[in-house]
């Protein structure tokens, strides 16, 4: 049986990607940082199948902290780590751009220092990001566009994504880097913008909170399902050679036709309910993203299942369900009704 790592285990790709390892018969090691909570609830699915066997294993250790990582890797000695933690929001970038460079970049370079100084061959997955691009209209995106990032974030994923490259001309570590474009689930934290909707939509449905309050619906992005991304990162590890691959779907839509096919999915027409607000918007915005994955089409045989529309309506489904069950409990006293995020993003 082969052995997995994944960092950000407890996050929107951590699920998808356990439950795919899983089903091909690995045994997954999982990272989880530290928290007042408990923050394994999109996993705890998988924990109780696969915990009581041995075969998903929890461990907490935290991207900040190299000694924790190296002590993991050197006694995990996986045959695959994924590198999928990080502090993922754009928005929030900006506002702690220190911790967000650090997890990522002290993260990465841990990961990398064990795989070299491991007796074991190592295989090496690194999330990088189509933010790292900076965007561009009418241009689509590959392996070979210039890097222009726009955020901390993105800068932050340019260093790691450079240092995956380092490591594997350097020291000849067979390290991949996946250039992701943006990918949705009804996992997906709730401050991203298609979550906030379709998150909203199921509770204006339920009379639960009355306007949805948007940054810049101009936006575009090149937005795919999670669940099809996850099995991209698996067929670049089993690929015979390292190499860099972007995972995109080829269609871009703006925020403002996400926002207009979720509301209408329910019979509501978003304009009655949408508002915007400057205090959504960042001090630098990636306008535009369209990638072309042509190359993993093609090396990788990978290629997106799921449209544009089976996804807007996969999430809103969701979370009309959810708020359902909210909308229950609120009423048995069971939980206190609350409206937008108290602090926004
Ligand atoms: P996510 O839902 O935000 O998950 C991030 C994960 O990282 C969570 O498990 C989080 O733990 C963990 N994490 C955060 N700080 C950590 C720390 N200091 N130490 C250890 N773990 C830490 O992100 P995602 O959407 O699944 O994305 C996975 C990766 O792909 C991220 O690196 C992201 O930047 C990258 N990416 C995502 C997309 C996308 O569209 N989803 C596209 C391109 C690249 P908690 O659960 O405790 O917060
Ligand atoms: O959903 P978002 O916050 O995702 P963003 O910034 O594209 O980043 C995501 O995708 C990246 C891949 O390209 C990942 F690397 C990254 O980790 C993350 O998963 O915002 C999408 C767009 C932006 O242009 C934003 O300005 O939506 C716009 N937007 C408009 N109103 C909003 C809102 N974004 C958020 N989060 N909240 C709003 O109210």
């Amino acid at each position: 049986m082969k052995i997995a790592l994944i960092t950000g285990i407890t996050g929107q790709d951590g699920y998808y990607l356990s439950r795919f390892l899983l089903n091909e018969n690995y045994i997954v090691h999982g990272i989880v940082r530290r928290s007042s909570n408990f923050n394994t609830q999109r996993i705890d699915n998988l924990i109780s199948e696969y915990g009581p066997e041995k075969k998903l294993i929890l461990h907490y250790a935290d991207l900040t902290d190299s000694s924790s990582i190296h002590a993991l890797v050197s006694k995990i000695l996986p045959d695959e780590i994924y590198n999928l933690g990080a502090q993922s929001h754009v928005a929030v970038s900006f506002l702690n751009p220190g911790y967000t460079a650090d997890v990522s970049i002290s993260g990465t370079t841990a990961l990398l220092e064990s795989i070299k100084n491991s007796p074991k061959k190592i295989k090496f997955y690194q999330a990088s990001s189509s933010e790292m691009f900076g965007g561009k209209e009418n241009t689509l995106l590959d392996e070979t566009s210039l890097l222009d990032p726009k955020s901390p974030y993105a800068a932050a994923k340019v260093f790691s994504h450079n240092l995956t490259k380092i490591y594997r001309d350097s020291y000849g570590i067979f390290g991949v880097n996946g250039i992701l474009f943006n990918h949705e689930s009804p996992l997906r934290g709730e401050t991203f913008v298609t979550r906030k909707i379709s998150r909203a939509v199921g509770r204006i449905k339920n009379n639960l909170q009355s306007k949805l309050t948007l940054g810049n619906i101009h936006a575009f992005r090149d937005w795919g399902f999670a669940g099809d991304y996850v099995k991209g990162m698996y067929m670049m590890m089993q690929h015979e050679t390292p190499d860099d691959f972007v995972l995109s779907t080829g269609e871009t839509h703006s925020v403002k036709e996400f926002s207009e096919l979720a509301f209408a999915h329910v019979g509501l027409d978003w304009k009655e309910f949408v508002i915007t607000d400057k205090r959504y918007e960042r001090p630098n915005e990636v306008h535009h993203l369209l990638g072309n994955s042509e190359k993993a089409k093609k090396i990788l045989k990978w290629e997106p299942e799921t449209s544009f529309e089976k996804l807007v309506q996969i999430m809103v489904e969701a979370d009309v369900k959810k708020a359902e069950q909210e909308k229950l409990l609120i009423s048995e006293g069971l939980l206190s009704p609350t409206w937008e995020h108290p602090i926004g993003l």
